[in-house]
């Protein structure tokens, strides 16, 4: 939540939304903003789902199949989990929800829908239909997420992007990108791309077209977007005012332990350089011209504690750089430090399901230990 609103709306619903036929009557709810209407059936009821709102999602499923609709999960949490999945629902679409969402609606008007959506092809992404943001209450919502890109050449060991949505990038045309944030309800917007400046190319090409919106907006990039000044001042003049680097550890085993290799080494130097180039500690007179164009770069630096035998010396550690200010580089930096919870964060591959299982099983209490 942001004060009295959500921060946003995740893109999954609208994006499927925007895939459904017209003769369809859509609505959207979202709990963490509105009640869902209970009491009424509707014919289908579709779910995303996260490890972090499984459990919620199969309440509803079951709720609503209860009640006679027939229930369909996606997102990456039942892309993993199928069997799981269906326990609490008719259809599970794996993955990507382009073309196999729209199966899935032509099936069930023949009455002949299937248990498993799935496709080994990831779709050709160039050119993406708008949002139906329309069907949502942007009232209580502070920013619109945009995606430009899918895939991520990483292997991370706790990350499923890679496996959800592919190693080769595949990115929208940028027309296309610009018709759908000038038809947002918004000048408030996120990119949710896990690595907007990855393709440098590309990110300047994007930020020469959106600078004439005039929007604000915040995107996830690495770290080494610090070396790139050119970049920095197009994003800083298109309207980025935030963006989320993810350090994951400080740690260098930890790193190599979780296949993130290319976050080793210099991270102090580049984070200096991503302020020195790019905002802060610019003298003074380009600070207000910066300020101007709106920008104020508030970094939210993500370190998961990765592995069990360093966690209490990386707290203490992190916990006295944080104190001596070494990495503090001033008050615009904050931190966002999560666990590696296993049930949330593994990557959930065949050969570490068993140890998934094992350490749900050993630390989790409630519900959890009746799903696995
Ligand atoms: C942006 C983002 C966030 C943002 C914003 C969330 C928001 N409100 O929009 C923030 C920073 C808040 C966030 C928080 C968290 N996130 Co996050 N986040 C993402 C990210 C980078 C993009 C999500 C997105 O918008 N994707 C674009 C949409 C279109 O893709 P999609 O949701 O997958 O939907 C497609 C398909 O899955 C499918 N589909 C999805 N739902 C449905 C439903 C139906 C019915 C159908 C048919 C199809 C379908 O169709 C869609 C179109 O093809 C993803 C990684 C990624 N690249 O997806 C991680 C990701 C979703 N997050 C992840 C995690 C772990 C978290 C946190 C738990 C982190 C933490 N430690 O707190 C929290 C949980 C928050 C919560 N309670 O919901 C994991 C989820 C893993 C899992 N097994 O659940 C992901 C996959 C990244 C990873 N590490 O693997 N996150
Ligand atoms: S954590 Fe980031 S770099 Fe690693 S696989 Fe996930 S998206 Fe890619």
């Amino acid at each position: 939540m942001f004060g009295k609103k959500r921060l946003m709306v995740p893109l999954a619903l609208p994006t499927i939304a925007s895939l459904t036929p017209e003769n369809y009557k859509i609505f959207i709810y979202d709990e963490e903003i509105e009640e869902i209407p209970t009491a009424v059936r509707p014919d289908i009821v579709g779910i995303t789902t996260l490890a972090a709102t499984a459990g919620r999602a199969f309440e509803l499923g079951d709720h609503y199949r209860s009640l006679g609709a027939k229930v369909i999960y996606g997102g990456p949490y039942a892309s993993f989990l199928i069997e799981e999945a269906l326990k609490h629902g008719d259809s599970v679409v794996v993955g990507e929800a382009e073309g196999k969402w729209e199966k899935c609606l032509a099936d069930f008007e023949k009455g002949e829908i299937k248990q498993v959506y799935e496709s080994s092809a990831l779709t050709e992404y160039h050119r993406q239909k708008p949002p139906r943001w329309d069907l949502v209450s942007m009232k209580k919502i502070f920013q619109v997420a945009v995606q430009v890109s899918r895939g991520c050449p990483f292997n991370c060991d706790f990350c499923l992007v890679s496996r959800i949505f592919g190693r080769k990038m595949r990115y929208r045309e940028i027309d296309n990108v610009v018709e759908e944030i000038m038809a947002a309800p918004s000048k408030y917007f996120f990119f949710v791309d896990d690595n907007l400046t990855i393709n440098k190319r590309y990110a300047k090409e994007l930020m020469k077209a959106i600078k004439p919106l005039n929007i604000s907006w915040g995107c996830m990039c690495s770290l080494d977007v610090a070396t790139d000044d050119e970049l920095l001042r197009l994003m800083a003049d298109a309207g980025c005012f935030n963006i989320l680097v993810g350090f994951e550890s400080l740690n260098p085993g930890s790193l190599d332990e979780t296949q993130k290799h290319h976050n080793r080494g210099g991270f102090r130097q580049k984070a200096e350089a991503l302020f020195s180039n790019g905002a802060f500690t610019r003298p003074g007179g380009d600070i207000s011209i910066w300020m101007k164009a709106r920008l104020s770069w508030i970094t939210f630096k993500e370190f998961i504690l990765t592995s069990d035998k360093d966690r209490r010396a990386l707290f203490s550690f992190i916990f006295k750089l944080i104190r001596s200010k070494q990495i503090a580089i001033d008050k615009g930096l904050g931190f966002l430090l999560s666990m590696l919870g296993y049930h949330r964060h593994v990557r959930l591959h065949h050969l570490r399901m068993d140890e998934y299982r094992r350490l749900v099983m050993s630390q989790d209490t409630g519900k959890w230990k009746q799903q696995i």
